[in-house]
């Protein structure tokens, strides 16, 4: 697609250490045509900015928000408990249990508030993008169809690759 359209999508994260995995996500919400409403804010450091930014999601019209944190990662938690606009957490590796602290304390929302987790770092980001992507889909045909045609582009890239075998 490339032109960036009418949807958006909140990108938050913890910290500017999450930049580099976040900016998978961003780049591929581009690539479909979906502009990213992208900002650093902390659960803890900057809660009231993170509060300001998340309560005022739908009046900015994000379809969804994906928001990146590595450690006691609490930041999807306390979004999500600001509106509900559909919220994807991914997890960031930035300590010693490298993403794990950070998945299970997404994963381990209690009821009433959800939170839909990712995988631990770049494919976590890049399937945020895709399932943000999939949210907006669901009315919006054209969108879908990109993603049909992603989806084909992977299955012919393995056919290009088992061509490429030499062994
Ligand atoms: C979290 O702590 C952030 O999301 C980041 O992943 C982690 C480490 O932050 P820095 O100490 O690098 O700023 O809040």
């Amino acid at each position: 697609m490339g032109i960036l359209g009418k949807h958006t999508v909140g990108i938050i994260m913890g910290s500017k250490s999450d930049l580099e995995i976040a900016t998978e996500a961003i780049k591929l919400l581009h690539d479909f045509g979906v502009q990213a409403d992208v900002i650093i804010s902390s659960a803890h450091r900057t809660p009231k900015k993170t509060s300001e930014w998340a309560s005022t999601a739908k009046d900015k019209g994000h379809s969804a928000i994906i928001a990146f944190a590595g450690a006691a990662a609490h930041l999807a938690g306390v979004v999500a408990a600001e509106t509900n606009v559909p919220v994807i957490a991914v997890p960031i590796a930035a300590t010693s249990l490298a993403g794990l602290d950070a998945l299970l304390s997404m994963v381990q929302m209690p009821g009433g508030i959800p939170v839909a987790v990712m995988a631990i770092g770049k494919a976590g980001a890049k399937n945020a993008a895709l399932f943000a992507c999939q949210l907006i889909a669901t009315n919006d045909i054209a969108l879908y169809e990109e993603l049909v045609k992603y989806r084909r582009k992977m299955a012919a890239d393995i056919e290009e690759a088992n061509k490429a075998l030499t062994l």
